[in-house]
């Protein structure tokens, strides 16, 4: 049998109304709110799930630069789902595309997956940006924040980082670099790939990249015929064999803290290790398209 008490109930009779008070208090506030909302451009029944836009294809030297997957044709072939790959070149090459809507953050899951070519014990990490169209206009010219992943307090991990690139002395020459910290390097040439490593249709002597430097730690070459790069445990670009799945929520600002985003429009891809493999060449993130969890068939 059922004992009704009723201060119980009175009490819960209480409790209701005051949520509704509080609800209401809340809604009040809100109303008063003079914070501009970030413009979300919703899915429609035209909306595509792949990213369908680019927006800038900018590589930094290496040994694809110039070939058919190092160019501007192989950055269009990753956009809707065509399944093209682009190499970014040596670190700090990048991409930037766009989705034909804005891609929520979906509280505690990732959101979107962005594809490469890595595969089981061949990881070619590159970092993750997102942006909103906060000023509403369709294009990429707002806040990039970095998406943080596990190698974000590792050894060697540096945000802030550059590298500038110059054209070598002769074609086929490495391409020599050197960073805002005082180190200097080369793009090694290989056997394999004989053109100019340095982009062709750059103006100038030289241009300089930044970003997020990634640690070279996992690579792996005590064995230079059996060169092993292991992925990173999450959030990264050409990370995992069929693509990685990213969190909006581990977007981070320029000093380093924690935004909430509600959902972003436009992401960038960078390669994030700065290594020369010998005869395998340069470390350099591969992108292959990218696409909103929300609206993929499971
Ligand atoms: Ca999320
Ligand atoms: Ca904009
Ligand atoms: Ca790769």
């Amino acid at each position: 049998m059922i004992k009704i008490n009723l201060n119980h109930m009175k009490n819960l009779s209480f409790a209701l109304l005051l949520g509704v008070a509080l609800l209401s208090s809340c809604k009040k506030d809100k109303s008063t709110d003079t914070t501009p909302e970030t413009p979300i451009h919703p899915i429609t029944a035209q909306s595509k799930s792949y990213v369908n836009q680019l927006f800038d294809f900018n590589p930094a030297p290496g040994q694809f630069d110039n070939t058919g997957i190092g160019d501007t044709v192989a950055a269009k072939g990753t956009l809707n789902n065509d399944q093209g790959l682009v190499s970014l070149g040596a670190w700090g090459g990048y991409i930037v595309v766009g989705f034909d809507h804005t891609v929520l953050n979906v509280p505690y899951k990732e959101d979107f997956i962005v594809y490469g070519n890595a595969f089981s014990s061949f990881a070619e990490p590159g970092v993750i940006w997102v942006m909103q169209d906060t000023n509403n206009n369709g294009k990429p010219d707002d806040t990039w924040y970095e998406l943080t992943g596990s190698a974000q307090y590792k050894d060697g991990y540096t945000r802030n980082y550059s590298v500038t690139y110059t054209r070598p002395k002769c074609d086929t020459c490495s391409v020599p670099w050197k960073d805002n910290k005082g180190k200097t390097g080369v793009v090694q040439t290989n056997i394999f790939h004989t053109q100019p490593y340095f982009p062709i249709g750059l103006k100038g002597d030289s241009y300089t990249l930044s970003g997020t430097l990634l640690p070279s730690s996992n690579i792996n070459d005590d064995d230079p015929s059996y060169i092993t790069s292991a992925a990173f445990d999450y959030g990264y670009g050409d990370n995992t064999a069929g693509g990685d799945k990213v969190d909006i929520d581990n977007a981070i600002d320029a000093k380093g803290n924690k935004v909430s985003l509600k959902g972003i429009d436009f992401i960038k891809v960078q390669t994030g290790i700065l290594y020369n493999m010998g005869w395998l060449g340069e470390q350099s993130t591969e992108f292959g398209g990218a696409a909103d969890l929300s609206m993929l068939k499971n």
